[in-house]
């Protein structure tokens, strides 16, 4: 019997690409060390979920907790309480962004007993000992919980020191099942899986989680923490790829280039891929850096731009401008490391002539570097606890006020209602367009295709010099061809 069930739920509907449950796996170390068992159930590997959360709550464990993020995910956490519920009196525990952000309309609904608000390692283990011993949760740091029917929200929990953390118990979960066989790092074949090595950010964009949730502190873990446990992986599991997600795994410059230099005298073989901000590139990283991070393995860098309206760039507070875009990709032109530029839409009080802003900027970019990567735009969206969050209410946007109605907010369509319907279509005819820029890709240069889709991107930069892009009629001929 396990002590603990943890349950990770799907984030989509249909079938959808995951990694490992490295909240789980993480939060699951201390209690492991302690000497408790944990089961951890992944919802988008096991068809038998419902069968194995019967069994493992007929066993009596202390609590079963969820790890939750904004979105469907909820959904199918709520699907899951429920039948701890019908079923038992345990404890249901739900952890992770979006009850971290919104922890008492979380408690509110009547399947969930407790929240646990933030970093959820010390706290899960101190909660699980109060309950193992039937002590009061009064002074559990970190715990939003029901008493009577009645909230009850504890301080939260200093951060915690990465460095005190027990190593991530990889054998409560099959690994093989998580290793992508296709890396997202390079698109070859490869054994990649995900890598953690810092939490938070110190800068404040509108958009993100950051701000309020790791109030702005980067933690990071020593380049000598982080080399041991890329040494576990690589030999435990043959893993040659790690697809870094760390909020911003380059705060720290110099712990950046010991890891890259730990690499390369350990002799691996590897590629790598992660976030990182233009200005870090353009003031931070000169070209021997860059060349530390080619040799290290660096394949991949996603740099967020978001947009290249000055005045949206303020809105939104991404301190960058397009001076250093430029000027980091006048860098990164001269290194064998792919950046990929991203950028997002439909953020409140942006207007036509931004958008247009931000599509010339990214011809300029094309001027520099033809096949410069643009994946396709983003769209805004309000997600709880975001610095933009109040600017959105006044522009329009009804915030949802129950799980449920958080639970159907959708991030896969421009709903919001500051978006004229003028703008919607040209945010889509950049989305649909921005793949036939992408198509001047040197791998295509010899297929029969070439000419013709030389001739379409050739229409498509003019259409997007003339600022032409609210009417697309060929995109319906492309559809029905
Ligand atoms: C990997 C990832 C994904 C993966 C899914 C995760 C997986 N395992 O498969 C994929 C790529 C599928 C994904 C998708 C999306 N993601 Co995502 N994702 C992340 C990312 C980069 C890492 C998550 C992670 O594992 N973190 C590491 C662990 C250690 O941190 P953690 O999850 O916060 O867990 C800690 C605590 O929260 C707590 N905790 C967590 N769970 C639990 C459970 C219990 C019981 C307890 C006690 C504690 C606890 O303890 C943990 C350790 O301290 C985060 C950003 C980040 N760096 O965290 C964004 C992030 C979580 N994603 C985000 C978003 C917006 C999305 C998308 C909506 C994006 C989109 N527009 O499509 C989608 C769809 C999500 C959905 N709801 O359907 C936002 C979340 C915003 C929100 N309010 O929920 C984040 C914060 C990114 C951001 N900067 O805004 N994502
Ligand atoms: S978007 Fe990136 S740079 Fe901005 S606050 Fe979030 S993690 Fe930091």
């Amino acid at each position: 019997m396990a002590d603990v069930i943890l349950f990770f739920s799907k984030l989509q509907k249909g079938k959808e690409d995951y990694l490992l449950p490295i909240s789980l796996l993480t939060i699951a170390a201390p209690l492991v060390k302690a000497g408790f068992s944990v089961k951890i159930i992944d919802q988008r590997l096991e068809k038998r979920w419902r069968e194995i959360l019967t069994e493992e709550i007929a066993k009596k464990p202390f609590l079963v907790g969820f790890s939750v993020m904004t979105g469907l995910q909820i959904l199918n956490a709520l699907e899951a309480s429920r039948i701890v519920k019908e079923k038992s009196q345990i404890p249901v525990v739900w952890g992770g962004v979006h009850p971290s952000l919104l922890p008492e309309q979380t408690l509110t609904h009547p399947l969930i007993d407790i929240v646990i608000v933030r970093e959820g390692e010390e706290t899960l283990l101190e909660l699980v000992d109060k309950l193992k011993n039937n002590e009061s949760l009064d002074n559990v740091l970190g715990l939003t919980y029901k008493k009577n029917n009645e909230v009850f929200c504890n301080p939260n929990r200093p951060f915690i020191d990465l460095e005190s953390l027990p190593s991530i118990p990889y054998h409560l979960v099959e690994v093989e099942k998580y290793i992508k066989k296709i890396t997202y790092t390079s698109g070859h074949p490869g054994r990649e899986i995900v890598l953690f090595t810092s939490r938070g950010c110190p800068h404040r964009c509108g958009f993100c989680y950051n701000k309020e949730y790791n109030k702005r502190r980067w933690r990071g873990e020593t380049a000598q923490r982080v080399i041991e446990e890329m040494e576990k992986l690589i030999k435990d599991y043959q893993i040659n790829s790690f697809n870094i997600q760390d909020d911003e795994f380059f705060v720290d410059i110099k712990r950046a280039e010991k890891i890259c230099q730990a690499i390369i005298d350990k002799g691996w073989q590897i590629e790598l891929s992660s976030c990182c901000r233009i200005d870090y590139v353009a003031e931070r990283m000169d070209d021997n850096f860059l060349h530390l991070l080619e040799k290290a393995g660096f394949k991949t860098l996603f740099l967020g731009i978001e947009s290249g309206s000055p005045r949206v760039e303020k809105i939104i507070c991404k301190d960058i401008t397009n001076e250093q875009v430029i000027k980091s990709m006048e860098k990164m032109h001269r290194f064998n490391i792919n950046a990929k530029y991203t950028f997002m839409a439909g953020f409140p009080d942006e207007t036509i002539a931004d958008l247009y802003q931000t599509t010339d900027l990214i011809l300029k970019m094309k001027k520099i570097n033809p096949y410069v990567r643009i994946p396709p735009w983003r769209v805004f969206t309000v997600y709880p606890g975001i610095a933009l969050y109040d600017l959105s209410v006044e522009a329009g946007f009804k915030p949802p006020r129950s799980l449920e109605e958080w639970a159907e907010y959708d991030f896969s369509t421009i709903k919001n209602p500051w978006v004229t319907p003028r703008m919607k279509k040209i945010i889509e005819n950049v989305i649909y367009s921005i793949k036939f820029l992408r198509l001047r890709n040197k791998r295509l240069n010899n297929t029969p295709l070439h000419l013709l889709l030389k001739l379409y991107s050739a229409l498509i930069d003019w259409r997007w010099g003339k600022h032409w892009l609210s009417f697309m009629p060929e995109k319906f001929l492309l559809k029905f061809r």
